[in-house]
């Protein structure tokens, strides 16, 4: 098993947790890096891997970012950057080289950017990095409809191309709202076991958390439930829970 997969499904099992936490802070930007390290280390016994995005990458940069980088791998915690990746593949490689060689091991695209002169080169070279990519197929607000469930032509959906282009170009993991069971159980059929499934929109966005744990998918992707909580620990350890009734 590649090993973005296996460090996955290890970090899950030895932590009894499928909770990837998204670290998204809004404090301001003097005490926010502070307030993520606090979160961090009051969750990361409890967590499968930690995800950040634009809430850290923007105001920290990658050089910014040290010490929670330091903190995921000192706990053996896989750190997955959460750009959307969506460019032309020179920028691209761009974007994966310095996420890579500041320590994080995962990334996130877009397949609608396709495959020549898009992402080919990004899997190869995740690939070689022993990384995982992650790719889009339906996401988890109001308006996914508006883009994932257009239709082709000839009738198959968006969001189903997509996981069929999430199988074919051997990506690490897929993400699908939290919110479907039945776009969750389509897209397994088509990506197949290997492919792990990540889920955001439960808790802030409205998904149920135990329902989640019904639907088959691998990972739930939660943010403000946990980071915006006066207690993190606490509603870390409830959500986590409702996992094993
Ligand atoms: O639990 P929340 O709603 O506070 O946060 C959810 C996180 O998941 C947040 O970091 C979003 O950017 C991210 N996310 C979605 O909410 N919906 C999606 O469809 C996809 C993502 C995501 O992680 O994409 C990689």
């Amino acid at each position: 098993m590649p090993g973005f997969r296996r460090r996955m499904l290890e970090s899950a099992s030895k932590r009894g947790s499928r909770v990837v936490l998204a670290l998204d802070l809004w404090e301001p930007y003097q005490e926010r890096l502070g307030r993520a390290e606090e979160v961090l280390g009051q969750t990361k016994d409890r967590i499968a891997a930690v995800k950040i995005n634009q809430h850290l990458l923007l105001p920290f940069g990658l050089q910014g970012l040290k010490p929670i980088v330091k903190m995921c791998e000192r706990e053996g915690l896989p750190l997955i950057a959460d750009l959307k990746i969506n460019d032309i593949e020179p920028t691209n490689l761009i974007a994966v080289d310095s996420l890579f060689d500041f320590g994080f091991e995962a990334l996130t695209a877009n397949p609608f950017v396709g495959w020549r002169d898009g992402l080919e080169k990004v899997v190869e070279r995740v690939h070689e990095r022993d990384g995982g990519v992650l790719l889009l197929v339906y996401m988890s607000h109001g308006g996914a409809d508006e883009g994932y469930g257009l239709r082709l032509k000839d009738g198959t959906p968006v969001y189903e191309l997509f996981a069929e282009r999430a199988k074919q170009w051997k990506a690490d993991g897929v993400l699908v709202s939290a919110k479907s069971a039945e776009l969750i159980a389509q897209t397994r059929t088509v990506v197949g076991k290997d492919c792990l499934i990540f889920s955001p929109g439960v808790g802030a966005q409205g998904g149920d958390p135990a329902e989640w744990y019904e639907t088959g998918a691998d990972f739930m992707i939660v943010g403000r439930a946990v980071t915006g909580a006066t207690e993190p620990r606490a509603a870390l350890t409830k959500i986590v829970a409702q996992g094993r009734g």
